[in-house]
């Protein structure tokens, strides 16, 4: 391939705005064909002149150029040198926890995706790795949580489900300090909005199925990093474990990513529409949305974001019950697990995406409800709300 990663990811002295390489980082018209589309390969093999003499690929699951286009432009909006796809976001934090050995510890954010949760404590906890959750509200949390054997922290800023925000940057300098390294989840954010790489981050990572695909059909996973030695063993293990996102998956989150930056801006505008409707509502108790001043973490998003996101969550008065006809009856937010798409989602994540921390330190409270906010017209949505409230 001759180019580095880094060359490949826009790394060049003359950085691309994001909009720019979005749409062009590791993506050139088709030298065959002049196709300006990143054509889908799906050849499994690719052929030698003689053997070790290749244009840079041998099997697909070592590499393939699809996902070669994905993975170099994906790390360049992260501000990464390295990118590596996977078939979806969990199985790119197994990859991420394979770094470790049996008996180093993993730190977790006490609000996380209960599938991260499930993951690390019934897959990983069982095979020898110690881990805690650990409240990442500020660095103090982190020191009292620390424990000897801590090699690596893991958070998701903002949270999924409750939007809290962590201050990436004060949690990196106490885990460096301390000889461990530190993973963000970016999904809820996306790289249009916060950049953990810039911040001290080791590693992001995404599930590609939300706001990088964001047209709710494809599920993937992405791993961005910036360290050489890092990214070595990660690739290794891409390889090694195989858990690769496939050529069409590659193909289809490519094809998101080039409007991520204006999907991100009216998802953040309706959102704010909807906060607005939510905290008029007498049947809403509060509302989480990182840009109320109230909320635990809207310092750190005020510093490390470049707007609040998508996502809004809100507790109501009457408890379980009104929580599930909340829901039940929205019409316009489809009831469903999953977020970041253009199409406006609502759960109950005590039922649904959370329910495999229930009763654990991560659970969450039962009249949550969670809606990932779309591109729809925002008059639209808001009067879907403000109808399915009133049977709160
Ligand atoms: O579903 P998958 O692509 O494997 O990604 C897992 C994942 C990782 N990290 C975060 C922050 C996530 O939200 C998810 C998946 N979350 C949902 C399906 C959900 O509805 O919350």
């Amino acid at each position: 391939m001759g180019e580095t990663d880094s060359e490949r990811a826009g790394g060049s002295p003359q950085r691309l705005g994001f909009e720019t390489l979005a749409i062009h980082a590791g993506q050139s018209p088709d030298e065959a064909s002049g196709a300006v589309v990143t054509p889908i390969t799906l050849s499994t093999t690719f052929a030698q002149s003689g053997v070790g003499n290749h244009k840079g690929f041998e099997y697909s699951r070592s590499g393939n150029p699809t996902r070669n286009a994905l993975e170099t432009c994906v790390a360049a909006l992260e501000g990464a040198s390295n990118g590596l796809a996977f078939a979806s976001g969990l199985a790119a934090e197994d990859n991420i926890l394979r770094l470790l050995s049996p008996g180093q510890r993993i730190l977790l954010g006490n609000d996380a995706y209960g599938g991260t949760f499930r993951l690390i404590s019934k897959i990983y906890g069982p095979m020898g790795y110690p881990w805690s959750p650990v409240d990442l509200t500020d660095a103090d949390g982190l020191v009292a949580g620390w424990q000897p054997d801590t090699k690596l922290v893991w958070l998701e800023t903002p949270t999924n489900p409750l939007l809290t925000c962590f201050d990436i940057e004060a949690i990196c300098a106490v885990a460096h300090e301390r000889g461990a390294i530190v993973v963000v989840d970016n999904t809820f954010a996306t790289p249009y909005l916060q950049q953990p790489i810039s911040l001290g981050a080791d590693i992001v990572v995404h599930s590609a199925t939300k706001y990088l695909g964001g047209h709710s059909d494809v599920v993937g996973g992405f791993v961005a990093v910036d360290d050489e030695e890092l990214a070595q063993r990660l690739r290794f293990t891409q390889n090694a474990a195989g858990a690769i996102a496939a050529p069409f998956d590659c193909y289809m989150v490519l094809r998101g990513v080039k409007t991520l930056a204006v999907r991100m801006e009216r998802h953040c505008q309706n959102a704010r529409s909807i906060v607005d409707v939510l905290l008029s509502h007498p049947a809403v108790d509060r509302v989480l949305y990182p840009q109320l001043p109230d909320h635990p973490g809207h310092a750190a998003a005020s510093k490390q974001m470049r707007d609040f996101g998508g996502m809004v969550s809100f507790t109501v008065k009457g408890g379980e019950q009104a929580a599930l006809r909340v829901v039940a009856a929205a019409e316009l937010f489809t009831l469903a697990e999953s977020l970041g798409a253009v199409e406006s989602l609502i759960e109950h994540p005590g039922q649904m995406t959370h329910a495999s921390a229930a009763g654990s330190q991560l659970e969450v409270p039962d009249s949550l409800i969670r809606l990932s906010v779309g591109i729809e017209a925002a008059g639209d949505l808001c009067a879907d709300i403000e109808q399915a409230l009133d049977r709160a």
